[in-house]
């Protein structure tokens, strides 16, 4: 039978897990055209013609519903060590931060960066990653900001009209950001926080909220809700509903930034102070914002750990040879 192999490396961050595919992709570049097309380029040629890709590598049965999948290709930006895409079991991810700690530990499992900073080009603009000697890994995100403060959104969950008010932030993806939602952020109640966010997010639908179209086309894909920590070592505790529908069993880098960038506006955060955000399962990022210039750019730390070499197989006699959809 005619197969292909995806050689692939898994790794987790703070419990989020991310497969990085290290060969037997779709040649991105080669259909974007040029000579050396971006990485925003890229991920349009794969959105376009490559979904069937994203989900083989993503989708049951050889992935799952909480799986980043982070496709290296070219980077045009010449200092950058490679370009990377971003993707789950519903579509293309803008960027990930979790995924983006990920792909670093996974490059310096292969050997491929060393101690110091690294530039990666996502396809809205670049991050740099740090690696310690201590083995620590750093994050110096996209800029992020708070596009609106105080977003009122009435929605129906269980046949209840409900209302919520939250901020709208970037932070490499849209989030809504709501602190007085009245939920448990438990792990015992994760299907109430996964019903809640989704009715909520289907108001925000509903209601034509939209962010500012120039950035991962304004779509409100990531709900996160804020509590109070359970470690001692936090500042806060979230939950985070992904664009698939999972939650994040990281604290969300992208997130975390989106995060950091409503309390700065809101005077509660200062350049360089630490930000610990808790997980839904207790995992932990440290994060901070500086300004450079007009710009506020978000500093993520966390850890991530491979735990996985591999080569998916794809066979054309497989009914599921391009996943479960
Ligand atoms: O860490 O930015 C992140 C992220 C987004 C979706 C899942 N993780």
């Amino acid at each position: 039978m005619p197969h292909a192999r995806v050689q692939v490396i898994d790794s987790h961050t703070e419990g989020e897990p991310t497969r990085v595919v290290l060969d037997g992709g779709p040649d991105l570049a080669r259909h974007a055209g040029g000579p050396r097309p971006s990485v925003a380029a890229q991920a349009q040629v794969m959105r376009d013609r490559f979904d069937w890709f994203r989900a083989a590598v993503c989708n049951e049965p050889r992935g799952n519903d909480a799986l980043v999948g982070a496709l290296l290709v070219p980077p045009a930006l010449p200092d950058a060590v490679c370009g990377v895409i971003f993707f789950n079991n519903v579509g293309l991810l803008n960027a990930c931060g979790h995924g983006t700690i990920g792909l670093a530990a996974t490059l310096r499992h292969l050997g491929r960066i060393g101690v110091g900073t690294h530039t990666i080009e996502t396809p809205v603009g670049s991050v740099a990653v740090q690696l310690d000697p201590q083995g620590g890994i750093s994050i110096e995100n996209v800029p992020a900001f708070r596009y609106a403060a105080g977003v009122e959104v009435p929605f129906s969950l269980f046949g209840e009209q409900r209302r919520v008010t939250g901020d709208i932030a970037w932070g490499g993806n849209w989030f809504f950001l709501a602190q007085d939602h009245g939920q448990d952020l438990s792990l015992r109640n994760l299907d109430t926080l996964r019903a809640y966010c989704l009715a909520l997010r289907a108001g925000i639908d509903h209601a034509g909220i939209r962010a500012d179209p120039s950035l991962g086309r304004g779509e409100i894909d990531h709900i996160e809700l804020f509590g109070p920590p359970t470690r001692a070592d936090c500042d806060s505790r979230n939950y985070v509903l992904c664009p698939g529908g999972a939650y994040d069993r990281s604290p969300c880098g992208t997130g975390t930034s989106a995060k950091m960038a409503c309390l700065f506006a809101d005077g509660k955060l200062r350049e360089r102070q630490q930000w610990r955000q808790e997980s839904i399962i207790a995992s932990r990022f440290v994060g901070s914002v500086h300004l450079r210039g007009d710009l506020l750019i978000p500093t993520i730390r966390g850890g991530a750990w491979v735990t996985g070499e591999s080569s998916l197989v794809l066979d054309d006699s497989d009914p599921f040879v391009h996943g479960i959809r």
